[in-house]
């Protein structure tokens, strides 16, 4: 069964699902068992790996170390097409819909293309969607766009919509790693409401209430990462 089979199914179940983000640049290897037995001690359903500049080349080698002892799926998240691995079961292949930065529309998937072509990931479709946190965030600053409004909560529905309509198998609303503030409420509510594809969202989640206030308003899949990064033992 793939993953977004898997993550349709739980949808349709109303079972929400959870993903712990790993960024290879904060990660030391020899921590990695550790780590993977507090990950499999959470409710973790998935674990993403990715960062906005990955800049250590150790992305196969953490995967494959995740993988002897952890059966979640490995979903890569990737920030630009080197952050691209074999090992994984799946890449979320981004198309960064708040922006109008064309190298984040469609550039580095002309480059991706014949890189995953090679490889027997799936490939998960997926709307990215950056939303004002606050501050500025890695995402912003890397992909030089510029987030939606937190208040606009038409244009981020229209924004969603457009990109389902094109095609997208998933919408992924991103405060940022580390946002001062999450993805507004109110909008994870408008829009799961009027699309018919499965919701992500991440960004300034630090405290399992922020998880659960998601998964009410609507997100399927809620991802953890800047809060698990400084507490292994956040969910415990
Ligand atoms: C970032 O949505 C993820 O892309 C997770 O954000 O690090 O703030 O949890 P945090």
């Amino acid at each position: 069964q793939n993953i977004y089979s898997q993550i349709l199914e739980a949808n349709v179940k109303n079972q929400k699902l959870l993903a712990i983000l790993l960024d290879p640049d904060k990660i030391i290897l020899e921590n990695v068992t550790h780590l993977i037995s507090k990950i499999k001690q959470s409710p973790a359903t998935h674990i993403f790996i990715g960062g906005s500049l990955v800049e250590k080349n150790i992305l196969d080698e953490l995967i494959l170390k995740i993988k002897i002892n952890c059966d979640l799926p490995i979903v890569l998240f990737p920030g630009n097409p080197s952050q691209i691995s074999d090992q994984a079961d799946a890449i979320l292949f981004l198309s960064l819909i708040s922006g109008r930065n064309p190298d984040y529309l469609i550039e580095h998937q002309v480059k991706a293309a014949p890189i995953l072509k090679k490889t027997q990931l799936e490939i998960i479709a997926t709307g990215y969607m950056l939303i004002e946190s606050g501050s500025e965030t890695a995402v912003e600053r890397i992909s030089k766009t510029k987030p939606l409004d937190r208040n606009n909560l038409d244009l981020a529905l229209a924004t969603a919509q457009a990109s389902e309509m094109l095609g997208n198998k998933l919408i992924y609303l991103e405060a940022g790693s580390g946002a001062k503030r999450a993805v507004p409420l109110d909008m994870i509510r408008l829009i799961s409401k009027n699309i018919t594809i499965p919701l992500i969202v991440g960004g300034g989640i630090i405290d399992l209430q922020g998880i659960q206030k998601a998964y009410d308003s609507g997100a399927d899949l809620v991802v953890i990462g800047t809060a698990f990064e400084k507490d292994v033992s956040f969910f415990n």
